[in-house]
Order: structure tokens, then sequence, then C-alpha cells
């Protein structure tokens, strides 16, 4: 299987909090081993301090901001979360339904490390008041469930799960959920109905999950890396934290970075965050021989496509935004010169429109359409006007226009390939516009 191989020589508490208890044989660290190198050492001061506030001051000065994706300050979050009074407690929910394509870094951590999510998420529900966590895993992580429940029966025997956590007063326990293979259950209210037992469509928000969301109660949801963060912003402060970027971004801390496509060393390394993607390239060894680069998706196949001459930009929250684009999950996909956009387009729109719930008119039935005008474009067999056509059903996914994030997920890179490879869409019209356009056809047809 594939493993997390953070070098040795990055490997150290200080600059690489994720992967410096790593091995080079890339085992699991189990509880022993977690304990021998500081594990559940801030989960400890916490308890010592006794003050649930601390953790979400600190988290909130550290402004880690959400790796799922979307980039939302978790500190903020927490401070969203309704709590006290005659408030129930509520659930602290770990988003592992890890399948934006071109993603593969959660799985990796939960792999070999999976006391440091758990250790995160005991603090989140410290700081939330969570009484229950589940992680909700892709169903296809067989492995990263078996780890991760063993390594749940370790902390709970060990006390720093369940009953009175060691001697604390506090309860908590989590469970790992599997999910059945839907991408839409990583959206967080459609992950929530999914835990319910529901069918998965998203929730209308607000109310944000951190007011109501499971059964009705409180519940905070974060991605893993982002709660493998927790524990060393706790245990070193928002300051350290920040300063892990150096001056390459104001988004502090560091950032799994990976590469999938035709590089020499595809991978998956813990990296400053706004490292540019010419340096991630390059850690990924270049181009495979003959090989050249046409352009590349920074984060999974909602985010917008970047040009080489976008390599320079520091990959943070914000900056490739400006070019019609997102960090997103910070996973490369990397398009060789030979690969025809249109042929690319088609791909992932048949797997936007697959993974579509149907709940919203312009994502369940424009994104087929989509897909049959790709088609016809890959076949040169397009009509005038179907890029046109294309624009505007793109158009009509945009933000705000659906229930949640993913018919804009999936207008993202059609614009974008739209805007810089115009001509190779143009290149599959190959004959005058017919009377009507017929209606779309189901994908899998
Ligand atoms: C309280 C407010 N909470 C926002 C919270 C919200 C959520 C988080 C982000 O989409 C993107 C999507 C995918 N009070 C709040 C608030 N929040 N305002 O902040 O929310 P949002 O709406 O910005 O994004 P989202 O709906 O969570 C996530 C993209 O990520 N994506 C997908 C990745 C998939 C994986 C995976 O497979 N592991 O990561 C990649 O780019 O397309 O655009 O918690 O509640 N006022």
């Amino acid at each position: 299987r594939s493993r997390l191989l953070q070098p040795e020589a990055d490997r150290h508490p200080d600059t690489h909090p994720l992967t410096w208890r790593l091995r080079d044989d890339g085992e699991v660290i189990w509880l022993d081993e977690y304990l021998r190198k500081d594990g559940y050492q801030s989960v400890r001061a916490a308890l010592d301090n006794g003050n649930p506030q601390a953790i979400i001051a600190t988290m909130k000065d550290a402004n880690v901001r959400g790796r799922g994706g979307a980039g939302f300050s978790a500190g903020l979050k927490w401070s969203l979360t309704l709590q006290g009074g005659n408030m129930p407690r509520g659930y602290l929910i770990c988003n592992a339904d890890e399948m934006e394509p071109g993603t593969f870094k959660d799985r990796l951590l939960m792999e070999q490390q999976p006391h440091l999510l758990i250790e995160g998420m005991i603090l989140g529900a410290l700081a939330n008041n969570s009484f229950y966590g589940y992680i909700f895993l892709r169903g296809e992580y067989v492995e990263a469930a078996r780890v991760l429940n063993r390594a749940l029966d370790e902390a709970r025997e060990a006390g720093w799960l369940g009953a009175d956590i060691n001697g604390s007063g506090f309860d908590f326990d989590i469970a790992v959920h599997t999910g059945a293979g839907r991408y839409i259950c990583g959206e967080e209210t459609a992950l929530i109905n999914s835990l319910e037992g529901k069918r998965a469509n998203p929730r209308a928000k607000p109310p944000f999950p951190g007011q109501s969301g499971a059964w009705g109660k409180p519940s905070v949801v974060n991605n893993v890396e982002t709660l493998c963060n927790v524990p060393a912003v706790i245990l070193k402060g928002a300051d350290w934290y920040q300063a892990l970027s150096g001056d390459r971004t104001d988004d502090g801390g560091s950032k799994l970075y990976g590469v999938s496509g035709p590089v020499e060393k595809p991978g998956l390394w813990e990296l400053p965050m706004g490292t540019t993607g010419a340096e991630i390239l390059e850690r990924a060894g270049g181009m495979r021989a003959n090989r050249s680069l046409k352009a590349w998706l920074p984060g999974g196949a909602s985010t917008g496509f970047l040009l080489p001459e976008h390599l320079d930009l520091p990959l943070d929250f914000d900056t490739v935004g400006k070019e019609g684009s997102r960090l997103g999950t910070g996973l490369l996909t990397v398009v060789p010169q030979e690969q025809s956009m249109v042929a690319l387009m088609r791909n992932l729109e048949e797997f936007f429109a697959r993974e579509s719930c149907g709940w919203c008119t312009p994502c369940r039935d424009g994104l087929p359409w989509t897909v049959k005008l790709l088609r016809a474009l890959e076949l040169g067999q397009g009509e005038t006007g179907d890029i046109e056509l294309l624009d505007k059903l793109a158009a009509d996914c945009g933000p705000g226009l659906t229930f949640c994030a993913h018919a804009p997920g999936a207008a993202m890179p059609l614009q974008t390939a739209l805007k810089h490879f115009r001509q190779e869409f143009e290149q599959g019209v190959g004959k005058p516009r017919g009377k009507a356009h017929p209606d779309p056809i189901p994908v899998g047809e």
C-alpha cells in the first residue's frame, strides 16, 4: 500500500507537526510509540487547564483553516457552536469521506497515525463540549477502518476515551461509521443525513451544524487533516503555528501537498503552507521524460485549471482564487500536453453528474446535459452554439444557485478549461445547430 513517507531530514516536531513521528518503514504508530513521541500531551495539558474556551481562543488565534477544501477557520467554527445553559451536548464529527478525485491525504494520515486524529478529536470535543464522536469514513478505506478501530480500542483501554477520561470528569467516545460510496456524503449536511440513516441530500444552511446538526444536536464537522493539526497547536501555541509558513503567505501552518499524474514520483509531503506548485512538482521529481506540463488542478476535480505560468504562486487559501481557482485539498493533478482537455472535462463531468444527489435542477439536469455536449464535442460532432451552451450551463451552477457546493465545484474546472483551452472545444464543433437541442440523456446510457 502507498505510504506517507516524509523524508527523515524533514521530520522534526517544530516544523512538521503532522509527520514528524513517521517511521522509515511506514508502519502504523500505535499507542506505545505515540506516547513515547509526546502523544496525548496536549489532551493532558487541556484537561489540566480545564478551560475549553482557552482551546477555542488558541485555535482562533492560530487561524487553522479547514483542510477539506473550503478553508473556513476551525477556531471560528468552534466559537459558534451552541453550548452551555440548557443546550444538550452534541457531536464532534470527523469528515473522513475522502472522495475528491486526486486526493489521498486523509487516508495516509489515518492509516499511519490514528492516534493523532483521535487526540485532535478529543481536543475538539473538549472545546465544543461534545459527548460523542463519529469518524465518517469512506467505505473503501478498509485498511484505515481496521487501523482506526484498533487504535480506538487502545485509547479506550488506556483511559483516553470513554467515561471520566483520565479522571477528569469528561466523557467522550468515538465510533467509526463507514459510508456507502457517494461523493456527496463529504458535504457536511449530506454526511449528517447519511449518519442519521437518511438519504444523503444536503440540508439548507443556516442553521449550520454547530447550531443544529446530527439528530438536531450541535454538531461540529471537521476534516481529518484539520483535526490532526490541533494537538500541536494547543501544545505550542498560535504564534508557533503561524510562523510555520514563514513569509510565504498570511495563512499559517504546514499543509499536506501531493501530486498525481505523469510525474516521476507521485506522492504526498508535509510542506509549509504557501509552498508553490513549482516546489511541489520538484518534490515529485518533475514531469516524466518526454512529458511537458499543459495545465494543473491545485486541489482536486472541483478546483479550477491553472497553467504552467501559475506554478510560482503560493498555494494558500486565497492567492489562486484570484486566478479563477481554489486551493481545494492541495493535491495537484498534473495534465500533460498531449491530453485532450475536452476528453478530460467529459470524464470529470461524468463523475460530477453521476454523484449529484438530484436535489437542485441546475445540478441534476444541467450536469448530464454538459456531459452530452462534451461527448459530442469529443467526437467532433458538436453543433454551433454548444460551447456557449456549456458556458451557460456552467454559469447556472454558480455559487449560491444550488443548495450545496457540488454544482459550483463541477462548474469551476469546466469554466477554467473553457477559458484557457477554448480552441480545443471549438475544434469539436462539426456541424450547424440542429432544429432543436434534444433533451439530455441520462448519464451511463
Ligand atoms: C458557522 C457560518 N459555520 C461557513 C462552515 C460550514 C463548513 C465550512 C465550510 O464545501 C468545499 C466544496 C468542495 N457559521 C459559516 C460556517 N461555515 N460559514 O465552514 O463551508 P463552505 O460552505 O465554505 O464549504 P463546504 O460546503 O464545506 C467544501 C470542496 O470543498 N472540495 C471538496 C473536497 C472533498 C474532500 C474530500 O473528499 N475529502 O475534501 C475541494 O475543493 O467542492 O467547494 O463546515 O459549516 N456563518
